[in-house]
């Protein structure tokens, strides 16, 4: 039997796919994994927050409970009644988390004969566990209060923590989590078929596509809702250079990266690398014939850069049906809550189950990248979906299992993952709890994929000042490149990456190896990138003025980062007498000691001998008795 399955699974043409399914179905019962029966019992309103109003404490029109919050995550409010109160007249004023919102309902949902679900459009996140309270005034008849775990962040049973833990924790992994946060930079590179489209179907930019969605790139399937074959056809002309690899492992190298992340498979569904349980890949599809995931792995290890793939797991638009979109929907609509179809095929989807999709392609594909790459350091999933805990589980497992060397970032789904990484283009505030190994992922214009009209690039400045602020946050900073189809880096981004390499070059102390300082900054407030389509929208107009630092640390030493070329007195207060007791202080790059004194407001510090037009300077502080 599994010989056969393997046959099928191997390169599974799509009008053998029935056939193979059945097969499968049959095998998989008898290979159901029994360590994973622990979430059997699991359902998903387990986490969800009750509160009846005969259980409230009632004064007035005022109804409030105690409840006790286990998992500090963004959550819905929902009122049940036996009839809508979307839209009715009711005046509704809920309290909760110290915040008060009044309607609007946004939406409602109608679960059984006689209950309707009204939902508050405003989202509620709750920082820490324990007991919270929330009060609700209203005339309306409800029947109870339900807060419900927001969907972006689903929570599972728990059930297979511990033995997630004991792989989190294995020495194998915490070397690797130890070398990753002293990497700092990191490469990320978006490059598939759709680069050759630049970001334009049929002479329409995706800015001004029909559909809803990220007006990314290599979005272009989903924003135009091009059919599979029509849009597959792309791979026909897909032949880069074959420098390519070389090229950007030269780059990365000389930007001051230290790893790099290239996309495997996007969410299209279309994998770089000779993949034997798909065809529909580039040795297979295209006239290129090459593996250009192991040619840039091999370029890599070359430069002495860490190499990681990405992976879009969850979905894929190609072979992944619907992402299981109706499947969800179905339950969720008979619970009443909301299902999102963004990034869902719903225009075109293969006719094979979801759950078919993960055993034929998306776990044998994973298998096959780590046994291809034999030095991966770093698998970044992506494109989660309706994945449930068992199967992201399976993913960070399987990956274990063949390399436990290899990283996993937290978007494999559940909270697995050794890592987290930011929401895309977010920098967390230095007042979150900040984990200790993390990192933000970013663009170098608004699009990770080639776009052929976005010119909006962040320059050298800009880009140095995410990076130190995650730098001072003890996070990293992967960021990305669109190569276009040829596998040419845009000049402008090629330029602006070696620049800040350059400047990275010359304070490599203060950079590469350091944790946050007890202080992350001072001066100006917290830096705000909330999201790739936030600084799309609002444009970079930040300056720095010479009372802004940012710190790092190392050993007995204080970096003090300014973003400035100005020469003469800087005043750095966090280094107040009584704060921290100095032996020297020295310019990164020519090493010089400098002119310093420390008084009960500041450290004084006389700044000369700068380069001339550099983007910034770093300093170094040696502290006495550490
Ligand atoms: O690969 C790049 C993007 O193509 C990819 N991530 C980066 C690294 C990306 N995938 N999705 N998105 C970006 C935006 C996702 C938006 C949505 Fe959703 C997905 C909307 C609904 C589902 C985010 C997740 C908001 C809600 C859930």
């Amino acid at each position: 039997m599994r010989s056969i399955i393997h046959f099928f699974s191997k390169k599974l043409k799509k009008h053998h796919l029935v056939l193979a399914v059945l097969l499968i179905s049959v095998s998989c019962k008898k290979n159901v994994d029994t360590s994973l029966s622990s979430e059997q019992k699991f359902d998903q309103t387990d986490n969800w927050i009750v509160l009846d109003k005969t259980d409230a404490i009632k004064k007035d029109n005022t109804y409030s409970w105690n409840f006790n919050v286990k998992h500090p995550v963004k959550y819905v409010v929902q009122m049940v009644s036996n009839k809508s109160l979307y839209n009715s007249k009711n005046h509704v004023k809920v309290t909760i988390v110290g915040q008060e919102f009044k309607r609007p309902l946004l939406k409602s949902y109608a679960i059984n004969s006689n209950e309707i679900v009204s939902e508050f459009k405003k989202i509620v996140s709750f920082s820490k566990i324990g007991e919270q309270t929330i009060s609700i005034k209203t005339a309306a008849n409800f029947k109870r209060i339900r807060i419900i775990p927001h969907f972006e962040n689903p929570i599972g049973s728990g059930g297979y923590h511990q033995e997630w833990l004991k792989m989190n924790q294995s020495d194998e992994k915490q070397k690797a989590l130890e070398q990753f946060k002293k990497a700092k930079l990191g490469m990320f590179i978006h490059w598939g078929i759709y680069s050759q489209a630049g970001g334009v179907w049929k002479n329409t930019r995706i800015n001004y596509a029909p559909y809803k969605g990220p007006k990314v790139a290599e979005w272009l399937m989903h924003a135009f809702q091009i059919p599979r074959e029509e849009y597959s056809e792309l791979a026909k002309t897909f032949n880069p250079d074959t420098s390519f690899a070389q090229n950007i492992a030269k780059l990365a190298k000389q930007s001051g990266m230290k790893y790099v992340v290239i996309t495997s498979k996007h969410h299209d569904g279309f994998a770089l690398f000779d993949s034997k349980s798909s065809e529909y890949d580039i040795v297979d599809a295209t006239p290129y014939k090459a593996d250009a995931v192991k040619e840039l792995y091999e370029a890599c290890l070359r430069e002495g850069l860490d190499f990681g793939v990405y992976y879009s797991h969850g979905n894929d638009w190609m072979d992944g049906t619907d992402g299981n979109y109706n499947n969800v929907k179905k339950v969720n609509d008979s619970l009443g809550i909301y299902t999102h179809p963004t990034g869902k095929n719903l225009w075109g989807p293969s006719t094979n189950t979801h759950k078919e999709y993960l055993q034929n392609k998306a776990y044998p594909q994973v298998k096959e990248l780590l046994n291809l790459l034999p030095e991966l350091r770093l698998i970044w999933f992506d494109g989660t979906g309706f994945i449930t805990e068992k199967q992201a589980f399976q993913f960070y497992k399987s990956v274990y299992d063949i390399n436990p060397n290899v990283l996993v970032n937290r978007r494999v789904g559940y909270s697995f993952g050794d890592y987290l990484d930011a929401g895309d283009n977010k920098i967390p505030s230095s007042s979150d709890t900040l984990e200790k190994y993390w990192e933000t992922c970013g663009t170098i214009n608004n699009s990770w994929g080639y776009k052929s009209y976005d010119n909006d690039w962040k320059s050298p400045k800009e880009l140095l000042y995410y990076f130190v602020d995650i730098l001072s946050k003890g996070g990293n900073y992967l960021l990305n490149i669109g190569p276009d189809g040829k596998g040419k880096v845009p000049e402008i981004s090629a330029q602006n990456l070696r620049e800040i390499g350059k400047w990275i070059h010359q304070n490599r102390d203060a950079i590469y190896g350091t944790s946050p300082w007890k202080i992350t900054k001072e001066g100006q407030g917290e830096t705000l990138l909330d999201g790739t389509g936030h600084r799309a929208a609002k444009g970079f107009k930040k300056t720095f003025t010479s009372k802004d630092f940012w710190f790092t640390t190392k050993e007995n030493k204080v970096y003090v980062i300014s973003l400035t070329n100005t020469e003469g007195e800087i005043l750095i207060k966090s280094l107040r007498k009584g704060e921290a007791t100095i032996e020297d202080v020295k310019l990164l790059g020519n090493n010089k000691t400098l002119n310093w004194q420390q008084n009960k407001n500041e450290l004084k510090v006389t700044i000369t001998g700068l380069p001339k037009d550099v983007l910034g300077y770093a300093l170094e502080v040696t502290l006495k008795n550490k």
